[in-house]
């Protein structure tokens, strides 16, 4: 199987001595960060298969699709509607880009002063290190940030890119633009994949990914118990992977690893004391292989008991309303659902504000740690009414701004040390 997987990666172009470097170097982080955990759901076996074999059987299923004459559609942003990619027939696949690895390579080009999510993921192609960006036949960014939007013209260069245009309001005017967007998309899909997107299909389609959100949703449930049944670090690894595993079979692993969880609750066993301190993260999303943060609470003796960012609940949160097989209301109701999504690239964005007060009363929290990553502008200024709201609540919060870097960890470590003794129960 080695061998088979080094010749897929030179079909499909990957400079092999970086990459080799890439994947050994996960190896000891996946080990330190995870398999020294102790007390896991059996559960989480498959994930940890999964990362094991992070550039092989997944990238083998894409390329048998693409034999098969099947597209493969790479994102980088939950706000690409990816029911219209599975209403096609085409595979949706949300790439990772959470490794400081790639930094180095796409600041040979982009300025150092731009986000690591953006460097990460610019840099995966320009190194040639990530076979799931080289086994894609588009890639969809969007205008959510001005970093990611002048790096899509760029990644152009190399890759046939489509972007899509979010707006940056709530308005009716803007619901209407982004309503037109959703109708440019399904056509640069159909066009792509030369599917024609019925209202059978995209039924189909919407039925399959909140099947996925569900299971999510049950899996976040409970993480409400107490004494929680499941890591952080575990949870948000198995969220990490729903973007680019298979969707039905990610929710039957979802599902059996939640029926095991529901066992534990019954017989009230959790993976750390009842009174462990319980933190709520909001902000950037954090993609595979980005764990720091989580690794450095959990290590301290808290437990991360729910993520606010768009690797936790903003991908799952809300359905797309089930409708008759009727195109028109299906794409309405896609539009609707991800015009719901409230990321800090709207202004005003408010909603979040109240997510996080709902969230951190839901999930029972003993403290907030707002999470933005460096030369982040949206998430860092939308930071500041998220402190007053949160200090008006009578919620603690701890502001954290990093990258992927191991440089600051030891500052990091004494920052949320002292929050948590702070907030000690
Ligand atoms: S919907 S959060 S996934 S845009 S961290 S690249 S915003 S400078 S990632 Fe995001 Fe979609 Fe919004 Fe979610 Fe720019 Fe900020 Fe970097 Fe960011």
């Amino acid at each position: 199987m080695a061998n088979d997987n080094v010749q897929m990666w030179t079909e499909l172009n990957i400079d092999l001595k970086s990459h080799d470097m890439l994947l050994s170097a996960l190896g000891p982080i996946f080990q330190e960060v995870y398999l020294s955990q102790k007390n896991r759901p059996a559960g989480m076996g498959f994930y940890d298969f999964v990362v094991g074999d992070i550039h092989g059987i997944r990238v083998r299923e894409l390329r048998e699709h693409a034999k098969n004459g099947g597209k493969v559609v790479a994102t980088y942003c939950v706000f690409v509607p990816e029911e219209l990619v599975w209403a096609a027939d085409a595979i949706p696949v949300g790439l990772c880009a959470g490794t400081q690895f790639s930094v180095p390579m796409a600041e040979e080009v982009l300025p150092r002063n731009t986000c690591a999510l953006i460097k990460s993921s610019f840099g995966f192609r320009l190194g040639r290190v990530c076979p799931y960006v080289q086994a894609s036949h588009l890639i969809v960014g969007e205008t959510t940030c001005d970093g990611k939007k002048k790096m899509f013209e760029l990644l152009n260069q190399y890759q046939p890119v489509y972007v899509m245009e979010v707006p940056n309001k709530k308005t009716e005017r803007s619901r209407q633009l982004w309503h037109g967007e959703v109708l440019a998309f399904k056509d640069v899909i159909e066009k792509l994949t030369h599917n024609k997107i019925t209202a059978e299909k995209l039924g189909q389609a919407i039925d399959l990914v909140n099947a996925r959100r569900l299971a999510l949703q049950r899996l976040y449930n409970l993480r409400k118990v107490s004494p929680v049944p499941i890591s952080g670090k575990d949870a948000l690894l198995a969220t990490q992977v729903s973007f680019y595993d298979d969707a039905k079979r990610d929710t039957q692993m979802l599902t059996a690893l939640c029926d095991e969880l529901d066992k534990r609750v019954a017989a009230g066993q959790g993976v750390v004391p009842a009174n462990a301190p319980r933190i709520l993260i909001s902000g950037s999303p954090m993609a595979i292989p980005n764990w720091k943060l989580h690794h450095i609470i959990e290590s301290a003796g808290a437990v991360v008991v729910c993520e606010e960012s768009c690797t936790g609940t903003r991908f799952f949160s809300d359905l797309v309303k089930p409708t008759k097989n009727n195109l028109e209301e299906q794409l309405k109701a896609i539009s609707d659902r991800y015009m719901n999504i409230h990321c800090a690239c709207f202004t005003p964005n408010d909603e979040r504000p109240d997510d996080v007060v709902r969230l951190a009363k839901e999930y029972k929290v003993d403290g907030v740690i707002h999470y933005n990553l460096q030369f982040c502008h949206t998430y860092a200024n939308e930071a500041v009414k998220m402190e007053k709201r949160l200090e008006k609540e009578g919620i603690p919060l701890l502001r954290i701004e990093t990258d992927y870097s191991d440089e600051d960890k030891g500052q990091l470590r004494t920052r949320i040390e002292a929050f948590l003794e702070m907030i000690k129960k």
